[in-house]
């Protein structure tokens, strides 16, 4: 036996990036703690870590390529499986045209070097406009607002969380998911100390979530109004002169239409519809804007919705007239070791609005991808450039998407699906071949992308820990030998030599980057808190910040209208909102097959106000039908003041019952899936991002 061994890598589960120091011996692990000396989570982690010696060990893994035959899944050679999956997209394409093959590529993606760095070139390779990604029922209104403003759909403004004086958060909860467009690990310690150092907290969210106990205030939202809030707060702070930063207006368009439009939305206007008092409203917006730094980070919750584009433009829009982008204490932008933002100033893409439109819909692309919403009708709408087969990368779109029952009937019309995944699941198991790979400790790791959404600047390459068994294969690997055999280019490149490539162009010079030089910093290397970088950083081709976009202030008329609904208040077969929640010892539809993550009591449970439970007449622990316009789950309720009255809270992910899937321990804490209740028609329209927080339901005792 060999002797105990330490190994330090970065836990790639979510976006906190935190530093792992694992004690292992031979194939064995003893133990996953925290890495002190990462100089970014300086020895955080959550309980999801050490659920990845679980996935290592997970005997429901799939390690060999699987077909699906008459007689159930059967065993293939990987040659075999390159040969099927190109001579069947071949076939489809040259039958139906390049577009009837569509892609998905989930969540995942984006923690996998592999994948990030190797998809591209793959779907170039495959050639189809129909492609889709986890983006359009999480983040695409940043991307979008980023686009129009700062010219980059990739270009992020970061709360500077250790150096703010406030901060305001609308719709995330990061002290349980961790962060996200914000990697900032241990971030309910951050949190406390912008209290302890005499700063302030204001969480507006349709819970009294995890986030807002540690928060010094909270204010209940109903799900949907906060482009409403948004307006209000600039209103106040236009009509009080509180915006300020010469700097900043210097380099900004539209100042003037932006604070024209503001005039129509007085708190007194709209607190009614929100749910939030006006003078709360004005003492909110004259303290954000009067406080040294300030910073307002909205996140899952005012991204999902309606009007989630402009959430996300008037979020940017308030830091900036408030002199808080840009600048210590507020929203700041990154400046990475492998910067892909930079970079594309001399190649890339810088992202795209609207150049084409979806086939059935007509919804708009953006960035080269479709709104996920609309895959199943895709699928099922006859007509040239139907879809008839899929790919599908790291994604379990049956438990993620909404209207996951109609996706489930779509998939099974298809003529063919290959998935590249770990797990037969919920999605995968309507695959003819599956092809699995390797992930977490077995693969090597330079984090592409939440490097440049990270509170400081850091670079960090993580080393295999266990080698792969000869059988199996990195996702990289696929992707590559599929490519070269769809597109007849070979790559010569691996994974070590892209990233050694793209660290050549790194702005920081000492040291000076390569993977071997990383590898040399097991803990990571630190470059610093984030600085300004203001007007260079931006994309836009008069180098100035695009404060009144034109399609997002035309937007605005749309939610006018809106405003008239929300007046009238009729009543409705559906009175009941329902909303997400997120647990700490859950990641999204794909970790409830680790034991210890799913131990303890039922998670799966809807979240009820004691008035509205009062009103059904419903119990503890009863077992209810919830009802929306596309479908009914059965789901016990926990009745709770922590949720708003008229507001439902039920997590997504769970769903685990369907017949033909392999995993034990999941099938065996099921749950029910959210999204047979949300509402695929139910779009950001301006943006086509899901509408999850309007999901309208009843309840039946
Ligand atoms: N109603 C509602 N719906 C939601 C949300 C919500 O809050 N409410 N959240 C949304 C959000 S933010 C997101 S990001 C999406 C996520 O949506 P998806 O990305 O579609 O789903 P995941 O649950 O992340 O599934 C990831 C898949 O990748 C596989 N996988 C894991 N690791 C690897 C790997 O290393 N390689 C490969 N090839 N496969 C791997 C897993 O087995 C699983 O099948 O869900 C969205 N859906
Ligand atoms: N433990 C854990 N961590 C995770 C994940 C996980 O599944 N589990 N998933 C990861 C992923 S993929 C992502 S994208 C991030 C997401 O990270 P966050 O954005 O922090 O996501 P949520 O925890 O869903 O927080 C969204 C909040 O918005 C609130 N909300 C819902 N509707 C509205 C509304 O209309 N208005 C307002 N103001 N608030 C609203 C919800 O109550 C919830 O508290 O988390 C990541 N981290
Ligand atoms: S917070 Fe995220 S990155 Fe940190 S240990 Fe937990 S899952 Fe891993
Ligand atoms: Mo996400």
């Amino acid at each position: 036996m060999e002797s105990v061994k330490t190994h330090y890598r970065t836990c790639n589960l979510c976006e906190a990036m935190c530093g792992l120091e694992i004690k292992y011996q031979d194939k064995n692990i003893i133990s996953i703690k925290g890495d002190k000396n990462d100089p970014l989570s300086n020895g955080h982690i959550c309980p999801k870590a050490t659920a990845l010696q679980d996935l290592y060990e997970d005997p429901d893994r799939l390690k060999t390529p699987i077909k699906r035959t008459e007689n159930g899944w059967i065993s293939i050679s990987w040659e075999e499986a390159y040969d099927e999956v190109t001579s069947n997209i071949r076939r489809i394409q040259k039958e139906n045209g390049v577009n009837s093959i569509g892609s998905y590529r989930g969540n995942p993606t984006v923690h996998n070097t592999g994948l990030t760095l190797f998809a591209g070139s793959f779907l170039q390779s495959i050639g189809s406009n129909q492609v889709y990604t986890a983006t359009s029922v999480d983040q695409l209104p940043h991307h979008f607002a980023s686009l129009m403003m700062f010219g980059h759909y990739l270009l992020f403004p970061i709360p500077d969380i250790d150096r703010t004086d406030f901060m305001l958060i609308i719709g995330g909860n990061p002290a349980v998911s961790n962060g996200s467009i914000m990697t900032s690990p241990d971030f309910s310690k951050r949190l406390k100390s912008i209290k302890k150092q005499g700063g302030k907290v204001v969480v507006i969210d349709p819970r009294f979530t995890e986030t807002s106990k540690i928060a010094n205030t909270h204010h209940y939202i109903k799900p949907g109004t906060d482009a409403l809030l948004l307006l209000a707060l600039l209103n106040v702070i236009f009509e009080e002169n509180l915006t300020s930063e010469r700097r900043i207006r210097d380099i900004s368009n539209g100042w003037k239409t932006i604070s024209e439009h503001v005039k129509q939305y007085p708190p007194e206007s709209i607190s009614e519809i929100i749910g939030i008092n006006s003078d709360e409203i004005k003492n909110l917006a004259r303290e954000f804007a009067t406080s040294k730094t300030a910073v307002c980070y909205g996140r899952f919750g005012v991204s999902t919705q309606e009007f989630g584009g402009i959430c996300q433009w008037l979020i940017n829009v308030l830091n900036t007239v408030t002199g808080n982008l840009d600048s210590e204490g507020g929203a700041m932008f990154t400046k990475p070791a492998i910067d892909v933002v930079g970079m594309s100033k001399v190649k890339g893409k810088k992202g795209s609005f609207n150049t084409y439109q979806s086939r059935v819909h007509q919804y708009p692309e953006f960035s080269g991808e479709f709104p996920v919403a609309t895959l199943a009708d895709e699928i099922v709408s006859p007509g040239a450039d139907q879809i008839k087969a899929m790919v599908i990368i790291a994604g379990n779109p049956v438990l993620s998407t909404p209207n996951g029952k109609r996706l489930e009937k779509a998939f099974e019309s298809l003529e063919y699906m290959v998935a590249i995944d770990i797990y037969l699941n919920e999605t995968t198991k309507f695959a003819n071949i599956i092809l699995p790979t390797t992930t977490g400790l077995e693969t090597p790791l330079y984090d592409m992308v939440f490097h440049q959404f990270a509170i400081r600047n850091t670079a960090k390459y993580s080393e295999v820990l266990f080698n792969k068994t000869e059988e199996q294969k990195h996702d990289w690997e696929i992707l590559k030998e599929l490519t070269s055999r769809l597109s007849g280019i070979e790559n010569p490149a691996n994974l070590e030599q892209t990233l050694d490539y793209m660290l050549q162009f790194s702005s920081y010079q000492e040291p000076k980057l390569s993977v071997s030089e990383l590898k040399k910093h097991p803990h990571g290397i630190d470059f610093g808190a984030l600085k300004s970088q203001l007007p260079e950083r931006l994309f836009t081709s008069d180098k100035k910040i695009e404060l009144a976009p034109k399609v997002l202030v035309e937007d605005l008329k749309r939610l006018q209208n809106k405003i008239k609904l929300w007046q009238k208040n009729e009543s409705s077969e559906f009175p009941f909102y329902v909303i997400g929640r997120r647990h700490l010892r859950s990641n999204n539809s794909w970790m409830h097959n680790s034991k210890r993550l799913v131990k303890g009591r039922e998670r799966c449970t809807m979240l009820v106000n004691p008035k509205d439970a009062e009103k059904l007449q419903l119990k503890k622990l009863q077992i209810v039908s919830v009802t929306s316009s596309v479908g009914t789950i059965k789901i016990p309720i926990e009745i709770t003041s922590e949720i708003m009255q008229g507001v439902l809270s039920i997590p997504h992910g769970w769903g685990h019952h369907r017949k033909g899937t392999k995993i034990k321990v999941a099938e065996n804490h099921a749950g029910v899936s959210l999204n047979d209740l949300t509402d695929a028609n139910k779009i950001d329209a301006l943006t086509g991002n899901a509408d999850f927080s309007g999901t309208k339901v009843k309840i039946e005792g």
